[in-house]
């Protein structure tokens, strides 16, 4: 997907090494342009139809960062960098989602 778009659905499913799938669905996903510095939308969480919890709205209005444009929130370190990963950054940690049973 390329930015500049309207908003998506997004539905993130996970599946554990017993196959178990869990999931997470969001009403409004988007990435912006480069003119944003390709920033994230993930809003509109649908707790109804979600098996886990929220753990990803959090990371709205987050910039792309990568290991050569630190444009994370940790004003010390270069998360990217030292993840060895580019990515919506807040801090020194992957998003995560969490079971809710
Ligand atoms: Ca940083």
């Amino acid at each position: 997907m390329t930015g500049g778009t309207s908003p998506y659905n997004l539905s993130v499913w996970l599946v554990d090494s017993a196959d178990t799938s869990r999931w997470a669905s969001y009403g409004d996903f988007s990435v912006g342009d480069e003119s944003t510095d390709f920033q994230l939308t993930v809003d509109g969480f649908e707790s109804s139809s979600s098996s886990v919890g929220d753990s990803l709205s959090s990371h709205s209005g987050k910039k792309f960062s990568t290991r050569d444009l630190d444009l994370d929130e940790d004003g010390d370190r270069n998360c990217a960098e030292e993840m060895q990963s580019a990515g919506w950054k807040v801090h020194l940690q992957l998003a995560s989602i969490e079971s809710t049973s």
